[in-house]
C-alpha cells in the first residue's frame, strides 16, 4: 500500500497541528523530515525532533514525533504522527515535503478505510468514529462511543451465528436427506428464526430514539401574522435572531436555527405568518410556510391569547390536524388567566383534538416556555433517550435491520407453508448478507466508497 499523509487536526491556527502518515514509507519519510536517514524510534514513544526542509537546509519546526509500528496502529500499517506547532503555513510545508517524498494526500476517511481493510475495526465501528466526530450533543457522542467500542457488532454476532447454524441445518437437509426436515428439527429452526427476527425488531425500534439524538427534531413555528412566532423563536434561542415588529407580515423568509432541549438537537424554523395575501413576496413566504409544516417532525401552531380566535386560526388548526402538532397560546401576559382558561375551554369543546396539547405562554416574559420545551420533546420519550441502553443511530443500519427482519419473516412464512428448503434458504442467505453489510463483511466496494466519502480527511 502506498503511504498516505493528511492533517489530522482542523485547518487554521491552533496550538498544535497533527500530521499523520500511514503506509510502508512512513518511517523513511519521517527520517527525511528529521534529517536522520537511520531514524529508528521505539514504537509508541514520543520524540522531540527538529523538522528540516532538506531543499533549503532550514529547520522549520520542533515537533513531537510518535511512531506506531504495524500492525499495532490505528490503520494496522506503519503510522507516524507528527505534532507540529499549529501554523497553517508550516503544516502545509511539512505536508509538501511528505508529498515530495512520494506520500500521497489521503482521501476522506482513508485512514479508517485502511483500518477496516486490515481488520483493525469493522464497518460499524469505523462509522461510529465518524459519528463521534460529528456528534452535536453529549447523548449522541455517548452512543457513538458505545458503537465504536463494538457494541452493535457484538449484538449482531450471535444473530449471525444462529442464522448461520440454521442455514447449515437446512443446507445439509437439502444435500443429504431425501425426505423433508424432521418435524423436531423444523420446529427448532423456526424457534431460532423467530428469536433472530425478534432481536432485529428490538434493535430496529431503538432507531426512533437513535435518529432523534443524532439528527434531532425539525420543529416548525406557524400561525397567522403578528401572533408572536418570531418572538417565541428568539426566546427559545435566547437571542434576537429574527426581526420582531408589530406589523403583520414581518417575517417573509424562513429562518432556521439550532438549539437543544435536554440534549436533543432541535432545528427550529420560524415561518411567515399564514394569511391570504396579494403581496408577491409574502405570498411566496406563505407557500414556503405550508411546505415546511408538512415536512416538520412537530408543528407549533401559535395563537394569540389577547385576541379572539379568528377564522384564519381555525383554518390553520384544521390544516395541521393530521400532523404532529402542539398549540402555543401566546401573550398570556396581556390577558388575565381567566380569559386564557376560557379560550382553552372553548377551543377544547369546539375542536376535541386540541385538548391535551395547548401550552399557554408569553414569549415576552418567558412564562410557560419550559412547559413548551417539554411539550416539544414529550412524544419522543426523552427518558428513553437519555437513560436507555444501546441505540441504533444510523439510517443505513436501521434499513439493513428491517430488511433482515423481513427476509426472515418471509422464510418463516414459507416454512409454515412447508415449502422446500431451497426456497426458504434464499431469504436466509439474504438476511445473513444484510447483517454482514452492517459490520462490513459483505459490503460492496461501491458502498464502502460511498460510506467513507462522508468521513473527514485525516480520519
Ligand atoms: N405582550 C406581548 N406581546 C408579544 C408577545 N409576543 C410577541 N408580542 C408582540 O407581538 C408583535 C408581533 O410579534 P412577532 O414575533 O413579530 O410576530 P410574528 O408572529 O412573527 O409575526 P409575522 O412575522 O408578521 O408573522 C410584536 O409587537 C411583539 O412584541 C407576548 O408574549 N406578549
Ligand atoms: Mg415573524
Amino acid at each position: 500500500m502506498n503511504t498516505i499523509v493528511a492533517l489530522a487536526t482542523p485547518t487554521g491556527r491552533s496550538g498544535i497541528g497533527v500530521i499523520r502518515l500511514s503506509g510502508d514509507d512512513s518511517l523513511r519519510i519521517t527520517g527525511e523530515l528529521v534529517a536522520d536517514k537511520t531514524f529508528g524510534p521505539t514504537p509508541r514513544t514520543a520524540y522531540l525532533k527538529q523538522l528540516h526542509d532538506r531543499a533549503t537546509g532550514d529547520v522549520i519546526d520542533e515537533a513531537i514525533v510518535t511512531y506506531f509500528k504495524a500492525p499495532h496502529s490505528f490503520t494496522g500499517e506503519d503510522v507516524v504522527e507528527i505534532s507540529c506547532h499549529g501554523s497553517p503555513v508550516l503544516l502545509r510545508q511539512v505536508i509538501e515535503i511528505c508529498l515530495a517524498q512520494n506520500a500521497r494526500m489521503a482521501d476522506a476517511g482513508e485512514f479508517s478505510l485502511r483500518a477496516l481493510a486490515n481488520g483493525r475495526m469493522d464497518l460499524a465501528e469505523a462509522e461510529a468514529i465518524r459519528d463521534l466526530i460529528d456528534a452535536q450533543t453529549t447523548a449522541s457522542a455517548r452512543q457513538a462511543v458505545r458503537q465504536m467500542r463494538g457494541e452493535l457488532s457484538q449484538r449482531l454476532q450471535p444473530l449471525k451465528d444462529d442464522l448461520l447454524d440454521v442455514i447449515v441445518v437446512l443446507e445439509s437437509a437439502l444435500e443429504f436427506v431425501e425426505d423433508d426436515l424432521p418435524e423436531v428439527q423444523a420446529e427448532n429452526v423456526k424457534k431460532k428464526l423467530s428469536a433472530i427476527a425478534n432481536e432485529t425488531t428490538k434493535l430496529g425500534v431503538t432507531f426512533q430514539a437513535g435518529r432523534l439524538i443524532r439528527e434531532g427534531l425539525k420543529v416548525a413555528l406557524v400561525g397567522r401574522p403578528n401572533v408572536g412566532k418570531s418572538s417565541l423563536f428568539n426566546a427559545l434561542l435566547g437571542s434576537d435572531r429574527a426581526i420582531v415588529t408589530d406589523i403583520a407580515g414581518t417575517t417573509r423568509d424562513q429562518i432556521h436555527e439550532r438549539f437543544t432541549i435536554r440534549d436533543i438537537p432541535i432545528s427550529l424554523i420560524d415561518t411567515a405568518g399564514l394569511r391570504e395575501t396579494t403581496d408577491t413576496i409574502e405570498g411566496i413566504g406563505v407557500e414556503r410556510s405550508r411546505a415546511t409544516m408538512a415536512d416538520a417532525d412537530i408543528v407549533i401552531v401559535m395563537l394569540d391569547a389577547s385576541e379572539e380566535i379568528t377564522d384564519e386560526d381555525h383554518e390553520i388548526l384544521d390544516s395541521v390536524k393530521d400532523l404532529n402538532y402542539i398549540v402555543a397560546l401566546n401573550k398570556i401576559d396581556k390577558t388575565p388567566s381567566f380569559d386564557v382558561d376560557h379560550i382553552i375551554a372553548a377551543e377544547n369543546s369546539r375542536l376535541g383534538y386540541l385538548r391535551p396539547k395547548i401550552t399557554p405562554l408569553s414569549a415576552k416574559t418567558g412564562e410557560g416556555l419550559d412547559d413548551l420545551r417539554e411539550a416539544i420533546i414529550k412524544p419522543f420519550d426523552p427518558e428513553d433517550i437519555t437513560h436507555s441502553g444501546f441505540l441504533v443511530t444510523d439510517a443505513r443500519h436501521h434499513d439493513l435491520l428491517i430488511r433482515t427482519n423481513s427476509e426472515i419473516e418471509q422464510s418463516l412464512g414459507q416454512m409454515e407453508q412447508k415449502m422446500s428448503e431451497e426456497i426458504v434458504l434464499i431469504g436466509l442467505h439474504n438476511a445473513l448478507r444484510y447483517l454482514g453489510e452492517i459490520t462490513g463483511e459483505t459490503t460492496t466496494e461501491d458502498m464502502l466508497t460511498r460510506i467513507f466519502s462522508t468521513f473527514c480527511i485525516g480520519k
